[in-house]
């Protein structure tokens, strides 16, 4: 067989082992896989560093204005060299619907700024704000028989967030139709009675932020978005895990047996409300919903990183530069409220995980291979992607576990002004990132062109049959059979 490609003399690492060998690739796909392999018009050197599957992004915006309008700094050119910069082969960013918009104008204008520039393969997630009746009986059905198998709805947010009938209307489709829906976890009139406590007394400076948004509003309202899951059959993608009770309800419903995935963020891992207690307005760098916890949160969210609790750890890159075109839109010194929600790490994501992850003991190599790419594959139904395997798709990223390097804000190619990891030294750094066989970053270069990347139609999601059934919901009774969605 001719290959256009051998990497060479690399410890390839799977879900389940690290093996020496070498990878052919013919046609953009894994081809073979042996000890030694001969050949290829392009032979490259893994020197015996590490060859895993190249990151997928799962949770990242892009392209993206909020409900109130403001634009995300990162485009899909921007956003994809700086993810691939980070060791990721494709991402799946949001496509947001407002209010009174149609999914397919949605999709429409996602497709007009992804396909002309993006450097990843990628799919989107939509978000869902206005759950209307064309949109649950047309719209949604239309979207993921494209492929788009995967939305994001709200708890929170009076602009975003659905009620509690509104989520078991949607889910209900979900189910039906095979796709899986993504929640933000935070009970909003918690938050809400809590701001404007905050406001009557005066406190308003950023390190308020966390105080607003307590770890109870999230554990809250992930309970119920279980059960309301549950109640109706439906799998359930719990995103930005933030706290120890939160993850223990994850725990627990997998353990049960339900359908339900989560991730967390390397920001709930590596920083604290301290840092939104910075001099002056610094502390904006680190507000991001839901906020920053404690150095004990972060220790039990490692360990569910390590028992499988989450799927994946996904930067939620939501890039607002520290400046009046992002953090500062609504003025200078604004309280807590009217500062631009969210961080950017979406080159941070990899390189963290993998130092503070691996190097330091805390997760293994498998597991970091399922937690940056395999399970997202899995899970969002990117068949060919996540793994080394013949007949997958040659997207691999080659990583020096050795280089140790201090973060600094150009080395994310981004578009923002500041990282949150600025300053952090962090060992282990992909050095060679390929997508379909083709070199997309190596040495420090970027060596895609703008636009090569492909939209990715992903596999439905379904519920494993051996998921457990509420009573009333299950087919085998006849009230079950009636209402069963
Ligand atoms: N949720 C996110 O996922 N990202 C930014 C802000 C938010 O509320
Ligand atoms: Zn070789
Ligand atoms: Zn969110
Ligand atoms: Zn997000």
């Amino acid at each position: 067989m001719e290959f256009d490609t051998v990497i060479h003399g690399g410890t390839i690492v799977t879900p389940n082992e690290s093996w020496q060998g070498d990878i052919g690739i013919a046609g953009g796909r894994i081809a073979a896989m042996a000890e030694r392999i001969a050949g290829g018009a392009r032979r490259v050197d893994a020197g015996g560093r590490l060859v895993l599957p190249g990151g997928i992004e799962a949770h990242a915006h892009i392209a993206q204005e909020s409900s109130t309008g403001l634009m995300t700094a990162d485009d899909y050119y921007t956003g994809s060299v700086s993810a691939a910069f980070g060791g990721n082969s494709s991402f799946i960013p949001f496509a947001a619907q407002h209010r009174g918009q149609s999914v397919d104008e949605v999709i429409a204008t996602y497709d007009g700024r992804a396909a002309p520039h993006s450097v990843l393969d990628y799919s989107y997630h939509l978000i869902i704000s206005d759950p209307s009746p064309k949109v649950l009986e047309e719209e949604l059905p239309r979207a993921f028989a494209r492929g788009i198998t995967s939305f994001k709805v709200f708890m929170t947010y009076d602009l975003m967030n659905l009620g509690d009938r509104g989520m078991l209307d949607i889910l209900t489709v979900a189910r039906k139709h095979g796709a899986l829906t993504m929640v933000h976890a935070e009970n909003n009139d918690m938050v809400k009675w809590m701001n404007a406590r905050l406001a009557e007394a005066g406190l308003t400076e950023p390190k308020y932020h966390a105080v607003s948004r307590p770890g109870i509003a999230e554990a809250e309202a992930i309970n119920r978005a279980i059960s309301l899951a549950t109640l109706v059959g439906a799998g359930l993608f719990i995103v930005h895990v933030s706290t120890p009770e939160g993850a223990e309800l994850v725990a627990r419903a997998r353990a049960a047996g339900l359908p339900i995935h989560a991730e967390t963020c390397p920001q709930y891992l590596a920083f604290t409300r301290q840092d939104l207690d910075r001099p002056g307005m610094e502390g904006a760098k680190y507000i991001c919903s839901p906020p920053l916890r404690d150095a004990a949160t972060q220790d039990v969210l490692w360990r569910h990183a390590r028992i499988g609790t989450f799927d994946s750890v996904s930067s939620d890159h939501a890039p607002y530069r520290f400046d009046a075109s992002g953090k500062f839109a609504k003025g200078d010194a604004p309280p807590y409220t009217a500062i631009s929600n969210g961080m950017p790490g979406i080159a941070a994501r990899l390189p963290y995980l993998f130092s503070e992850g691996v190097v330091a003991g805390r997760i293994s190599l498998q597991h970091f291979v399922a937690l940056s790419s395999s399970n997202a594959a899995r899970v969002f139904g990117m068949e060919r992607k996540g793994a080394i395997l013949p007949g997958y798709d040659a997207d691999i990223a080659i990583w020096d576990a050795e280089e140790s390097r201090i973060v600094t804000v150009a080395d994310q190619h981004d578009a923002m002004d500041y990282t949150p990891f600025e300053g952090m030294r962090l060992t282990g750094w992909p050095v060679h990132v390929m997508s379909r066989g083709e070199t997309i970053v190596e040495g420090g270069e970027l060596r895609a062109e703008r636009g090569r990347g492909r939209f990715v139609a992903r596999a439905p999601y379904a519920v494993p049959a051996t998921a457990p059934v509420v009573p009333e919901m299950d087919p085998a009774t006849n009230f079950g059979a009636m209402i069963r969605p």
